[in-house]
């Protein structure tokens, strides 16, 4: 998605000079309002599910969605049972959004939070069946946070696989039981009012993609991996200890009492700080000391 993003950095440069080129002084149109759009793509997306079937799904996952023939007695993604269409509520502006999304595979490893590192491999086309990319080996991203919103709310539902790799076999390594599905986005969660290449503005997206591997991200730096600063499977956005609006995974003092949380957790005498499991609680206390305002 890198590509992407450089794509349409030189897009909208070029546009603008175009732009400017056209009509000097001319006002770049405002994007459209969130929740008028969305009524506009909800009917388009479901419309293509209800239109649309599985025509297969090969042993690598990848699968190949058609259109309905007339007449044609093929059940659409939306009433087929053999991958139940699954769907995540998610707000943004206060618009409540439905993300639809199939599980090819679950997956046997570990979930990546919103910030983690992946290693995946996906084709994404928009819903005419435009193909806009198509990375078919793993392939890494430093962080899910450099991704458009819908990567960062549906590939941490799914799990990594298990690498493989035979000791003096010629064959190259590769993975098995790892997570794989397919994302149906409203263009809020892709790239909006931003035309890319072979990507309209206010496009819906599709995903067909496979979750291989991650790596996991302290983004704040304070010694807690992004995936222990927060608890009880809620996102990493909305867990803050302090209520400082920085969430703990973004907030290097989580508890607000003054003390960082890296020093908080720094072991007595050394430089290293505890694992995460072993973080002390306060003399009494029943939380780890980093989340612990009463003391440090
Ligand atoms: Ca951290
Ligand atoms: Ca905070
Ligand atoms: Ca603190």
């Amino acid at each position: 998605m890198n590509r992407f993003l450089k794509a349409s950095s030189l897009l909208l440069l070029i546009t603008f000079f175009i732009a400017c080129k056209k009509d000097d002084g001319a006002s770049i149109e405002p994007p459209r309002d969130y929740a008028e759009q969305y009524v506009v793509e909800k009917a388009e997306i479901e419309d293509y599910l209800r239109t649309h079937y599985i025509a297969s799904v090969d042993e690598d996952f990848n699968v190949d969605l058609q259109e309905i023939p007339t007449d044609g007695d093929q059940v659409s993604i939306w009433d087929q049972t053999e991958y139940p269409l699954q769907s995540k509520i998610v707000t943004l502006d206060d618009v409540d959004f439905t993300l639809y999304y199939l599980v090819l595979l679950q997956g046997v490893g570990e979930s990546p939070t919103r910030a983690d590192g992946v290693r995946v491999a996906y084709r994404g086309t928009t819903l005419d069946a435009t193909q806009f990319d198509y990375n078919p080996y793993p392939e890494t991203y430093p962080s899910l946070a450099g991704t458009i919103l819908g990567w960062q709310e549906i590939i941490p539902l799914f799990n990594t696989g298990t690498y493989v790799d035979v000791p003096d076999s010629p064959d190259p390594a590769y993975f098995e039981d790892y997570g794989a599905g397919v994302m149906f986005l409203p263009s809020a969660y892709g790239y909006y009012e931003l035309a890319q290449v072979n990507i309209p503005a206010y496009s819906p997206l599709i995903f067909n993609f496979k979750l291989y591997d991650l790596n996991y991200v302290d983004s704040d730096g304070d010694g807690i991996l992004n995936k222990d600063e927060t608890e009880n499977g809620i996102d990493i956005n909305d867990y803050d200890t302090d209520g400082d609006d920085a969430p703990n995974y973004l907030d290097i003092d989580d508890d607000g009492d003054g003390y960082s949380t890296r020093y908080e957790i720094t072991i007595s005498g050394t430089n290293d700080v505890y694992d995460f499991e072993d973080i002390p609680t306060c003399d009494g206390g029943t939380i780890k000391k980093h989340l612990d305002p009463n003391c440090f």
